[in-house]
């Protein structure tokens, strides 16, 4: 019988699950080393996590790590249904909002440690949290791409952390109501990529994919995001908004410091800006998370499904 105890919490409506405490042990490597580990020798424990029947494909769990860097108040592996993230924003929000709800942080910046780098954080008073993002870069424009059932599509791919494939000329209404419809759609991109051998730098398979319509009033654009286990973000997706900033830096379609309000489809929202170094474009993304939940799950070997159906 193995306890692990949780918090989980929503960023802009999309759950995050964090392990505090109860996880394997990866060692003491540095995060990728660590992430290797994690998927190599206890993928059973990804599953138990967010699968069913104690999570759900939505649940992205945030596998609490000492930091190798001692400036940082903390180290985080993102995994969700199917795998693992190199990133994630509205994780990262959420693991802040956790750390803040347990007495762990106060305001103000906070380093945490990813298997992509280090990020640095804002807990603001009023409880908001920005994460100032990794570098994130455009790395193709205009790519065409025919889907199945529907003709063809042209879309930017981009790195914000996780890779993305960003589409506009799509020709579908982003409604709540038509998630089913945008979940099938996404994926028939998602699965002509591959056809066509498609990827982002170094063969990296891209397994988002973000649809942008123009947004209601107040905000610049509201997107689509299909994650990797075909959940789609109830949030504007934190590393999805970061590969769009990138896109609008690159086409000067946005300047730094300006300030870019993207929507999810449920209406949620994210405040965006970027600053340069040199060619380097940083994200900044503000959003909020809220504590729903502190649990201990109970793994029960007896239990046919206690790594999580599927596994
Ligand atoms: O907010 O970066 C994000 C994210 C990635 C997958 C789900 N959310």
């Amino acid at each position: 019988m193995r306890n692990v105890m949780v918090v989980d919490s929503h960023t802009a409506g999309e759950p995050t699950r964090v392990v505090l405490e109860g996880g394997p042990d990866l060692g003491s490597g540095s995060l990728p080393e660590r992430l290797n580990v994690f998927r190599e020798r206890f993928d059973w424990f990804r599953s138990a996590v967010v699968n069913e029947p104690r999570g759900s494909d939505v649940l992205v769990g945030a596998l609490l790590c000492a930091p190798v860097d001692p400036a940082c108040s903390a180290g985080v592996i993102f995994f969700n249904n199917v795998s693992y993230l190199g990133m994630c924003g509205h994780g990262t929000i959420g693991l802040i909002a956790t750390l803040a709800h347990l007495g762990h942080i106060q305001p103000g910046r906070h380093l945490i440690e990813t298997p992509v780098g280090i990020v640095t954080t804002e807990l603001h008073e009023d409880g908001r949290v920005t994460v100032h993002n990794i570098p994130s870069y455009r790395y193709a424009s205009q790519v065409h791409l025919l889907i199945e059932g529907h003709g063809s599509v042209t879309g930017d791919i981009a790195w914000g952390g996780n890779w993305f494939f960003l589409v506009e000329d799509h020709k579908q209404e982003l409604s709540l109501e038509r998630v089913e419809q945008l979940t099938d759609f996404a994926w028939r991109i998602r699965q002509a990529l591959e056809r066509n051998g498609i990827t982002g730098a170094n063969d990296a398979l891209i397994d988002h994919i973000e649809l942008f319509a123009p947004g209601s009033p107040g905000s610049h654009s509201r997107n689509f995001v299909l994650c990797p286990g075909k959940a789609y973000d109830r949030s504007p997706c934190g590393t999805g908004t970061s590969a769009k900033l990138a896109c609008l830096a690159e086409s000067a379609k946005l300047a730094p410091g300006e300030v870019w309000i993207q929507e999810s489809i449920l209406g949620s929202r994210f405040e965006a800006s970027y600053h340069r170094e040199g060619d380097a474009i940083y994200p900044h993304i503000t959003g909020e998370a809220f504590v729903t939940m502190e649990a201990r799950l109970i793994m029960n070997e007896r239990d046919p499904f206690w790594k999580g159906i599927g596994h």
